[in-house]
């Protein structure tokens, strides 16, 4: 239930207390998420007319999404695992197709041709749709052939037509290289072998033009991933490490770079999977008993140190220590507060919501956490009856849209599974129920003039983490958008529909407003 004095001291909402004073606190709960297997999605028309082998989606492989919902990772055209039928996919929610990439040689792992090449795979795509990954030009093993690919849907056809794969340079003193992430800024992470390097790269109406200087970011590194400010964040060793070019000199100089402390010094064990556009870095870090704990750290001092409470002094993050800076999965943390099992923890959005797998000896299950709900598995936030086990969460994008490894019960084939938020299909329909009328303004007004963690869906449409103005337009830009709860089914008359009267007046009236406090 709203309060009286929160409403009025945001200095405007006077009008809008007497019109809701009698409104009831909104239901929540229910299913989150619509969940689609895209294991075999429809081929797009040029592969079709091309005679390309389809792919299945098996596990994505730290595949990624990016924010107009398109996917890229590894498909399998031969429905055996070989892995020369292996070829990065794309696929475009516009026409809900998946496209075979094939390799930079134009190899799409027909299964009928014998020669075809080694494994080929999608790692990344920016919000403009390129994607990159890696790319075997020979039909041998071992990764001497390796190249780095990047591709880009030039035409819209949501397919790979001529002139739209592209082989990258390697890095200097290369022999073989793969391109794992993409920013929006443009910039590729090449890895090879001398070393993972950030390349800034333009593609001008389908011409790939590359600058000769590259920045190392180390030596030797694995499971990379970058943000749109090209800090990286990459394990290395045993260990994982964060650069952010704090001078900003492209060089990455020895202060820059940050670890990521162990647990424990019996098992120095830490990795890093993600970094998003807040600088908010999510892995596992190891303890005294080989657990796996999952972790988002949050650099709040700016420092780019991992601060902790370091009690007995020994240099390492042990599980009694506290830190406000990190935060931990299960054992010290109230999410699913088990004491054993294993959390790993693969990507987090630019609010915040993390998504990864915990896995213990009765098997495997998927994750999210939000700051406002905490962690939850995410097969309890789907219909009962959908045919897959959620196993592993490896990619979200800022809509909340999750990429997930699916697998039905009894069987061990993988299945690339997307979830989509049922909350985010209509624009301010903050419970959920499908239309944005009185108990969705009621939310709003019921968090008004409060800080809510960031991409809180339930009270903050605007996503940046304050409930005012904004938040309120949305609602009633929206009002009435969807279908009623209890409404009569289609063909009967609709009953009648609040309406937000004077309330809306109000909101047109604050367009202009946009002036918020922050805390
Ligand atoms: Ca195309
Ligand atoms: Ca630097
Ligand atoms: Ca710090
Ligand atoms: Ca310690």
């Amino acid at each position: 239930m709203w309060e009286t004095s929160k409403v009025s001291s945001a200095g405007a909402g006077s009008v809008v207390l007497v019109a809701l004073s009698v409104l009831s606190a909104p239901a929540l709960g229910g299913n989150e998420y619509d969940a689609v297997t895209l294991f075999m999605s429809a081929q797009p028309a040029f592969d079709i007319a091309q005679n390309r082998p389809g792919l299945e989606l098996r596990r994505p492989a730290i595949g990624a999404i990016n924010n107009q919902g398109q996917l890229t990772g590894t498909g399998d055209a031969g429905g055996n695992q070989l892995a020369q039928d292996t070829r990065p996919f794309f696929y475009d929610p516009s026409e809900a197709t998946t496209a075979n990439l094939g390799d930079v040689t134009g190899d799409f792992a027909d299964p009928a041709n014998n020669s075809r090449n080694g494994p080929s795979n999608g790692m990344d795509l920016n919000d403009a749709g390129w994607v990159v990954g890696v790319s075997s030009t020979t039909p041998g093993t071992g990764t001497t052939d390796d190249r780095p690919l990047l591709f880009f849907d030039q035409d819209a056809n949501h397919a790979n037509s001529p002139g739209e794969m592209h082989e990258l340079n390697l890095n200097p003193g290369a022999t073989l290289g793969k391109a794992l992430r993409v920013n929006n800024a443009n910039q590729v992470l090449i890895d090879g072998d001398t070393g993972l390097y950030r390349a800034d790269i333009s593609l001008t109406a389908g011409v790939v033009s590359e600058p000769s200087a590259r920045s190392l970011v180390s030596a030797t590194a694995s499971f990379p991933d970058m943000n749109d400010s090209g800090e990286v964040s990459y394990i290395s060793g045993n260990a994982g490490f964060v650069w952010r070019d704090l001078d900003g000199d492209d060089f990455a100089d020895a202060n820059e770079i940050a670890q990521i402390p162990f647990m424990d010094a019996t098992i120095t064990n830490s990795t890093v999977f993600g970094i998003n556009n807040a600088g908010q870095v999510v892995g596992t870090m190891r303890n005294s008993q080989a657990r796996d704990i999952g972790f988002i750290w949050t650099d709040i001092d700016g420092d780019n140190i991992v601060d902790w409470d370091d009690n007995n002094a020994n240099g390492f993050f042990e599980a009694n220590e506290t830190s406000n800076e990190v935060l931990r999965f299960h054992g010290d943390h109230g999410g699913i507060g088990s004491t054993a099992g294993n959390t790993f923890v693969f990507d987090i959005n630019d609010s915040g919501m993390a998504v990864g797998g915990y896995f213990d000896s009765s098997g495997r299950r998927a994750f999210v956490y939000d700051p406002l709900s905490g962690m939850r598995f995410l097969d309890d936030l789907i219909d009962v009856s959908f045919p897959l086990d959620l196993r592993e969460a490896d990619a979200i994008n800022n809509l909340g849209q999750i990429a997930v490894v699916g697998r039905a019960p009894s069987t061990i084939l993988d299945q690339l599974v997307l979830l989509t938020p049922l909350a985010a299909a209509i624009n301010g329909d903050l419970d959920g129920d499908g239309f944005v009328g009185i108990s969705d303004l009621n939310i709003v007004l019921g968090n008004w003039n409060q800080n809510v963690p960031p991409g809180g869906v339930l009270a903050d449409p605007s996503g940046d983490g304050f409930v005012g103005i904004d938040d309120l337009n949305t609602v009633l830009g929206n009002w009435n958008t969807g279908v009623p709860p209890g409404s009569p089914p289609p063909g009967e008359a609709l009953g009648n529909v609040p309406e937000p009267g004077s309330v809306v007046l109000l909101g047109v009236g604050l367009i202009g407003l946009r002036r918020r406090p922050r805390g």
